[in-house]
């Protein structure tokens, strides 16, 4: 049978971002893809406004009743969840739902650039840092890696304090890490850190950067790696699609990629 995804993150109605963008993602790819909303969103909170209903009242009516109807996942995808409730409802979900030889894989998503996204703090920090416990895989970008480990977060840096983040996230949690946005040598691309083993996978660095790039590269990885292919193939695959997508969005398009024009040409 084919896998069955919960991929567990916010529903911003407008911003090609978590649900919308990993739900086609992930559907593309074959997968049957079933959501966990943790929230819905007006839009997402890069615009100057945005409306929030967290949707954490609602978890326990929706347990009760997957587990009535006796439903188990293959794979955890998890991204914004914007609430610390949201974590301990997403362990649930792991204690509750896993199909055998289930696989977890989760983008920490609370910050970027040295910074906190809005709305959060060091406790969500914390409890983040407890929950990629439970990952096999985790997708940190730079600065969330640094902020789990209590790393200092530098723009200039070297291949030594990159393995540095890899060995202090591998102390912390044990999963495979991958971790995005590392820039060296004038590219940028992953680290990847399974064991004891390190690889990187560089590619050429766009002068431009966008909003929601961040879950498209972890749904694309997700479905590749769900789909037979090594963490470097996987990741390479969704470094490209993201580039791809950069270089196919408008400037005048700020909020987000056109990644449905890429989704598009690959289905032809
Ligand atoms: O792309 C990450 C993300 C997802 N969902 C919401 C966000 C963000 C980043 O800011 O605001 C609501």
């Amino acid at each position: 049978m084919d896998k069955k995804i919960l991929t567990i993150q916010d529903l911003s109605c407008v911003g090609q971002c978590s649900l919308t963008v990993a739900l086609p993602i992930l559907s593309a790819y074959g997968f049957e893809t079933c959501v966990l909303p943790t929230a819905v969103l007006s839009n997402h909170t890069m615009f100057k406004k945005w409306s929030y209903l967290d949707l954490t009242p609602e978890v326990d009516n929706i347990y009760s009743t997957w587990k009535e109807n006796g439903f188990k996942f293959d794979a955890f995808l998890l991204g914004y969840l914007g609430k610390a409730t949201l974590m301990s409802a997403a362990e649930r979900a792991f204690d509750e739902f896993s199909a055998e030889g289930r696989l977890i894989v989760i983008d920490p998503v609370f910050a970027d650039n040295g910074k906190l996204y809005g709305g959060f703090d060091m406790d969500y920090v914390k409890g983040m840092s407890h929950l990629v416990r439970r990952a096999d895989i985790i997708l940190p970008n730079l600065t969330e890696a640094c902020f789990m480990t209590g790393i200092e977060y530098r723009t200039s840096y070297d291949k030594a304090y990159v393995e540095g983040v890899l060995a202090a996230l591998s102390r912390l949690t044990g999963a495979t890490a991958v971790v995005t946005g590392v820039e060296l040598d004038g590219k940028i691309g992953e680290a990847i850190k399974s064991g004891d083993k390190i690889s990187y996978v560089m590619g050429e660095k766009l002068p431009k950067s966008s909003h929601g790039t961040g879950d498209i590269f972890a749904s694309v990885f997700t479905a590749e790696y769900l789909a037979g292919k090594s963490l470097e193939e996987a990741a390479d695959s969704a470094s490209v699609f993201v580039q791809d997508c950069l270089r196919a969005t408008p400037a005048e398009h700020f909020y987000g990629v056109v990644f449905e024009k890429i989704l598009k040409s690959q289905r032809r």
